[in-house]
C-alpha cells in the first residue's frame, strides 16, 4: 500500500457537534499524515453536514466540486479525514474516476507500513493492512454478484466465488501472521519477567508530542526524533541513571492520534505492553497543541483497557518554551500536579528526574512491605 509521491486534495466534515477550530485542527494534522505518508496537498475541503450521506459520506454536490478541483489541480489522490465504508469508497471512485481514494485509516496505515522497523512491528502492520482490506473486499463481492445478477437468486457467479475464496486467503493469511506475532510476544514476555526487579516507566502519549526527544535528553541516548507523526513505532527500552548504580528503565513507545483504528489499537496491544508493564506512566502532552486537552483525552481513553488504574501517572507538558504565557497560565490553573519542561531546552528536567525517582522510592518501599 505504498504510494509515489502523488498531489491530494483533503476532505474534512464539521458536524453541529464540532466546533469549527477544532475542525481545522484535524483537518491541519490530516495534511500532516498525508504529507508524511508522501503526498503533496494541494486544497483542503471542509463540508458542513447535518448528517452523513450514506452513499458518499458527503453531498453530491460537494463531490463534484472536489471533482473540479482534481482536475484543476492534477491530483490523483483524495483522502477523507473521517473512515469510509467499502461502498462509499466504491461509490466515490466511480464518480471520480482515475482517482485514488482514502481515508485516515488508510494513511496511517500506510505510514506505519513505512516506519515499522523490526519483524514484530512489520507483521503488525501486515496484520492491520489485511483487516482493512477484508470489508472493502466485501463491497467488491456485492458489486460483482451483483454484475453476475440475472441469473437468479442462489446462483453464484464468478465473481462471488473468487472473493470469497479471497477472504478465505485473507483470513487464513491473518491467522498465519498473528501466530507468528504471538511467538516473538513470548519471548518479550520472557525479557519482561526478568525485568521486574527493576522500576519501569512507560512513556505515553500523542504522537509528535516529544516522547522521544524527552527519552533521549533523559537517558543521552539516540533514539529517532523527528517532526513527523510516528516517528516511533517501535518500542526502546533506556536506562535513566538515578545514582547508586542504579536505573530506571524508561520505554518510549509508538504516539496516539485520534480514530487511531481500533484494530490497530489491538494489533500494537504488544508494542503498549511495554507502557503495560510499567509502574509508571509518563503522559507526555505537547504544551502548544491548541487541541491539547483531546490529546489528553484520546491518550487516556486508549489507556484505560492497557493500564491498570492504580498505576501512578505523571504529566509533563512538552514544548513549554513554546506556549504562549497565557497557555502556561492555563495549564497550572487545569493542571496544578503536572510538570512543565522542554525536553528540546532541557528546562525541568531535573524536576522530572526527582520526581520519576520519588515515585520509584515509593514502588520499592510498597515492595519491600508486600514481601515481608
Ligand atoms: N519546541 C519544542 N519542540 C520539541 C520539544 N521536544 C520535542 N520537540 C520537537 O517535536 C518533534 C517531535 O519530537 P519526537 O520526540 O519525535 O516526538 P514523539 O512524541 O516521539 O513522536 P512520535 O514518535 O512520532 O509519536 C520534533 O521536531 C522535536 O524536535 C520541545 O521541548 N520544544
Ligand atoms: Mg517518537
Amino acid at each position: 500500500m505504498q504510494h509515489p509521491i502523488e498531489k491530494a486534495i483533503l476532505v474534512g466534515i464539521i458536524t453541529p457537534r464540532i466546533r469549527k477550530v477544532i475542525a481545522e485542527e484535524h483537518l491541519a494534522e490530516l495534511q500532516r499524515l498525508a504529507e508524511t505518508a508522501g503526498a503533496i496537498v494541494t486544497r483542503t475541503f471542509m463540508q458542513r453536514v447535518q448528517a452523513f450521506n450514506p452513499a458518499t459520506l458527503i453531498g453530491e454536490g460537494k463531490v463534484s466540486e472536489i471533482k473540479t478541483a482534481l482536475e484543476e489541480d492534477e491530483a490523483s489522490l483524495v483522502i477523507f479525514d473521517d473512515d469510509l465504508s467499502g461502498s462509499q469508497v466504491r461509490n466515490l471512485e466511480q464518480r471520480l474516476p482515475g482517482i485514488k481514494v482514502l481515508d485516515r485509516t488508510g494513511i496511517i496505515l500506510d505510514i506505519f507500513a513505512k516506519h515499522a522497523v523490526t519483524a514484530e512491528s512489520r507483521l503488525m502492520v501486515e496484520v492491520a493492512q489485511l483487516q482493512y482490506l477484508v470489508p472493502r473486499l466485501t463491497h467488491a463481492w456485492t458489486h460483482l454478484s451483483r454484475q453476475a445478477g440475472g441469473r437468479g437468486i442462489g446462483m453464484n457467479g464468478p465473481g462471488e466465488t473468487q472473493l470469497e475464496t479471497d477472504r478465505r486467503i485473507i483470513h487464513k493469511k491473518i491467522q498465519e501472521l498473528k501466530k507468528k506475532l504471538v511467538k516473538i510476544e513470548d519471548a518479550r514476555e520472557r525479557q519482561a519477567v526478568r525485568r521486574e526487579d527493576t522500576f519501569q516507566v512507560g512513556i505515553v502519549g500523542y504522537t509528535n508530542a516529544g516522547k522521544s526527544t524527552l527519552t533521549n535528553r533523559l537517558t543521552s541516548s539516540n533514539v529517532y526524533v523527528k517532526d513527523q507523526l510516528f516517528a516511533t513505532l517501535d518500542s526502546t527500552m533506556r536506562k535513566l541513571y538515578v545514582g547508586d548504580g542504579k536505573f530506571i528503565l524508561l520505554s518510549d513507545t509508538v504516539g496516539f492520534i485520534r480514530k487511531l483504528p481500533h484494530h490497530l489499537i489491538d494489533t500494537f496491544k504488544s508494542t503498549l505492553g511495554a507502557a503495560s508493564k510499567a509502574n509508571c506512566i509518563l503522559n507526555v502532552v505537547d504544551a502548544t497543541a491548541n487541541d491539547y486537552q483531546e490529546h489528553l483525552e484520546i491518550t487516556h481513553k486508549i489507556l484505560e483497557d492497557l493500564i491498570d488504574p492504580k498505576i501512578p501517572r505523571i504529566i509533563a507538558f512538552n514544548k513549554a518554551e513554546s506556549a504562549s504565557p497565557e497557555r502556561r497560565q492555563e495549564l497550572l490553573n487545569h493542571y496544578p500536579e503536572a510538570l512543565q519542561i522542554s525536553a528540546k531546552e532541557n528546562i525541568g528536567m531535573e524536576s522530572l528526574k526527582q520526581l520519576l525517582i520519588q515515585k520509584m522510592q515509593t514502588w520499592e518501599d510498597d515492595r519491600k512491605m508486600r514481601t515481608n
